[in-house]
């Protein structure tokens, strides 16, 4: 079973190993009646880092939910909300013009921001 219970919410997750935009990942998530994964604490940042050893990725990164990363509007998650955890690899994010979504590393699990047409796989959370 791919979920954890963190507080009061419990998060079930769906990775994908595909090459697709970041709207596109928004998009199959949706599909399958969720959101793109919105990692809220450092427990589920774990959780998502043991799912993720128990296979193989060839994709170098996968999708969570958040295009909003702007010099002037700040940072956010897709839904509106403010980082309250982060997990960005030393030197990230390092082009908030440019790089406006943000993926979570297959290798060591660290987050990056990056361009939003860039192909990857994808983290839902149903
Ligand atoms: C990648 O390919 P390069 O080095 O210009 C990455 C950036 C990272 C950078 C870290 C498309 O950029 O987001 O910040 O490595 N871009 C892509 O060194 O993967
Ligand atoms: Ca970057």
């Amino acid at each position: 079973e791919s979920c954890i219970t963190d507080g009061t919410s419990r998060h079930c997750y769906e990775l994908f190993d595909t090459e697709v935009t970041w709207k596109k990942a928004s998009d199959l998530c949706k599909h399958d009646g969720g959101t793109l994964a919105i990692i809220e604490s450092i427990e589920q940042q774990t959780f998502i880092e043991d799912l993720i050893k128990k296979r193989t990725f060839n994709s170098s990164g996968l999708w969570i939910g958040s295009d909003k990363l702007h010099p002037e509007e700040g940072r956010a998650w897709a839904n509106g909300e403010r980082f309250s955890y982060v997990n960005w690899a030393p030197g990230e994010p390092n082009s908030m013009i440019n790089e406006n979504c943000v993926e979570l590393r297959t290798n060591n699990g660290t987050w990056n921001d990056v361009v939003c047409r860039k192909n990857n796989g994808v983290i839902c959370d149903v």
